[in-house]
């Protein structure tokens, strides 16, 4: 079983593999491709009523497959990480954790020897530091002339578009959501869900219990993040993959939860049937072979998460929402 770890609880000599283990795979030319992957499963796939917009629901985002469709893809990478040095697991980053720090910016995941800190404004907002610094020479970020990022090089704004990280209170709201998705599967503020909640589009519109203005959760740390995370092809930035790999942890602990409050076998995941094509339980996740179903459980894929040191309160906290909302008649909620 593969553990993966904190990006905060690794070693000097596991930060230093993991870091020269990315870089290979760019000299590869292998990592390019994570790029595209994630850009061109930006094709519509909608319901025949729906727009065939870009902005609309696709194949990975914006929809029930966003947390099946980004698990794939991690270990997809994890596993081409493990050919170069089969000591290595995706390392997440709990931005729960640095959003309590006076300065997010000062956070392990942001040094030197890891994968280097903000972008300086004088410098069209390239990473000034660490192995990924345009300087360095490493890092050649290709160009897709509709992100709007001129000039080669990785870039950062951290709290340019938003100010602030999201905190475990906005966390906790998603962990006690009872149904991972509902009709009409999508992005709006009003769509109720797990997913909908996690991936980030219900903001104050949608829930007078959300804190603060605009994108939340996934959404947001992109959007804090800024410069190469903010576009459709924001796996260029390596920590795209600690984010996702959070990403993934939480849905892994909430899938724990809904195990432990409703146990009766349930995939705990909708739509099972009938809803928009390549979101539904049995649909293959594109361009790879696993359907949504195959993925659903970590276990079986081989990997389990170290919890984070203020994880075991705030699951206990999560659990004890579910249950009461799970037994409780919805006309007494
Ligand atoms: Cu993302």
């Amino acid at each position: 079983m593969l553990v993966r770890k904190s990006v905060n609880a690794l070693l000097a000599a596991e930060r230093a593999a993991f870091v020269a283990a990315l870089i290979k795979l760019k000299q590869q030319g292998r990592y390019d491709e994570y790029v595209h992957w994630h850009h061109h499963v930006m094709v519509p796939s909608v319901l025949a009523w729906e727009p065939r917009d870009a902005n609309y629901r696709n194949g990975a985002h914006r929809g029930p497959a966003f947390l099946p469709w980004h698990r794939e893809f991690l270990l997809q990478v994890e596993t081409d990480l493990r050919s170069i040095d089969a000591s290595l697991t995706l390392p997440y980053w709990d931005w729960t954790a640095d959003a309590r720090l006076p300065d997010p910016g000062t956070a392990p995941i942001w040094q030197a020897d890891c994968l280097g800190g903000n972008g300086k404004a004088a410098d069209q907002w390239r990473v000034q530091d660490g192995a990924f610094a345009h300087s360095a020479g490493n890092w050649p970020v290709p160009a897709y002339p509709e992100d709007d990022l001129p000039g080669p090089g990785l870039k950062r704004q951290f709290g340019q578009i938003l100010p602030t990280l999201p905190t475990e209170d906005d966390l906790k709201l998603a962990l006690s959501e009872v149904f991972y998705d509902t009709p009409n599967y999508d992005q709006t503020a009003f769509t109720v869900g797990f997913r909908n909640r996690l991936e980030g589009w219900i903001t104050q519109r949608g829930d007078p219990r959300v804190k603060t203005a605009g994108s939340q959760l996934h959404n947001r740390v992109h959007l804090w993040i800024g410069g190469n995370m903010a576009p459709m092809t924001s796996p260029n930035d390596p920590a795209f993959f600690l984010h996702h790999c959070f990403v993934d942890k939480v849905w892994a602990d909430w899938q724990a939860v809904q195990k432990d409050s409703n146990p009766d076998g349930a995939p705990h995941y909708a739509p099972l049937r009938d809803g928009p094509p390549g979101h539904n339980l049995e649909d293959r996740l594109k361009p790879w072979t696993r359907t949504v179903r195959e993925v659903l459980d970590i276990a079986t894929l081989g990997y389990s998460y170290e919890p984070a040191p203020h994880q075991p309160a705030m699951l206990a906290t999560a659990r004890e929402a579910v249950r009461r909302r799970v037994r409780s008649p919805f006309w007494a909620d």
